[in-house]
């Protein structure tokens, strides 16, 4: 089972979307979607994460038929072939077509506060789910980056999610956190909570991190004041990738598979896990 323990998992990403930042068009024909997914299948990714609808800063969201007119096909051509699949997705509707189409995980960057519909949906279908920290949708989270203590905060937001969850419904087991980079949050947010995930690890669920070509990555490896572009941030990803397999993190979401599962050979073989 995808949730037993043992070395850091890699969720894959692609994202069926015209405008996401890290690789927005790249993969928004169904046929280059499903070839994508193949190919990080191929790579050695434990699970593919599939999204049609773009979080990025600033942007107004999609309705719930167009993101399923861009996921519902490559979910279902990759099912087939059995990939196991996550699905990013802030909606109960989708999650519902998703996993009758054959995915094996609900992924909503919202935890369930996007859709009231969401926790209870995910817990009669019985799949694991990823609650990540958010504070609201996307044209207004940066205004909603301030926090008096981002590691506590962070924390108690994600408790309350994890709480009500489990009063939906959904098992335990089944229930995944992660504190949501780049979401709400700041660079020094971002890195704050890098640096203290055991205070996240104290709620006792496995933790999901998505660093993958993100903003502060971009700020870090900046040159003459740009910051470094989404796809040449692959190394650094993969840096943070070594750093939080050590540390025993369920699962990495990246863009890059290959990178990443190196980074967890090394980690694994020097600690031990
Ligand atoms: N980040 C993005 C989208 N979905 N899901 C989880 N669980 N965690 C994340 O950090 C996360 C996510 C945005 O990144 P992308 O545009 O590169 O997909």
């Amino acid at each position: 089972m995808i949730l037993d323990p043992g070395p850091t998992k890699v969720m894959g990403i692609i994202n069926v979307t015209p405008d996401s930042f890290s690789d927005g068009g790249d993969w928004f024909d169904h046929d280059l979607a499903i070839s994508h997914g193949r190919d990080l299948l191929a790579q050695g990714a434990h699970l593919i994460d599939i999204g049609g609808e773009s979080t990025r800063p600033g942007i107004i969201r999609t309705d719930s038929a167009e993101e399923l007119r861009r996921i519902l096909p490559v979910v279902e051509a990759l099912a087939a072939e059995g990939a196991i699949l996550s699905i990013d997705t802030m909606r109960a509707e989708v999650a519902v077509a998703c996993v009758q189409a054959g995915a094996a995980l609900i992924n909503d960057v919202s935890g369930g506060l996007a859709d009231p519909a969401m926790l209870p949906a995910v817990a009669e279908l019985g799949v694991p789910f990823v609650a990540m920290h958010w504070r609201a949708h996307s044209t207004q989270m940066q205004d909603l980056a301030h926090y008096e203590n981002v590691v506590i905060d962070v924390r108690d937001e994600l408790a309350a999610r994890a709480e009500a969850a489990l009063v939906a419904g959904i098992a335990p087991e089944r229930l995944i956190l992660d504190p949501g980079i780049g979401f709400a949050k700041t660079g020094a947010h971002n890195w704050a909570l890098l640096e203290h995930l055991d205070v996240l690890a104290e709620l006792g669920f496995p933790l999901l991190l998505g660093v993958s070509r993100k903003r502060f990555l971009g700020d870090l490896l900046a040159a003459e004041g740009r910051p470094r572009p989404p796809k040449e941030r692959d190394d650094a990803s993969a840096a943070i990738t070594t750093i939080l397999a050590l540390q025993g993190i369920w699962a990495v979401r990246t863009h890059s598979v290959r990178q990443h599962l190196d980074a967890i050979a090394v980690a694994t073989r020097l600690s031990g896990r």
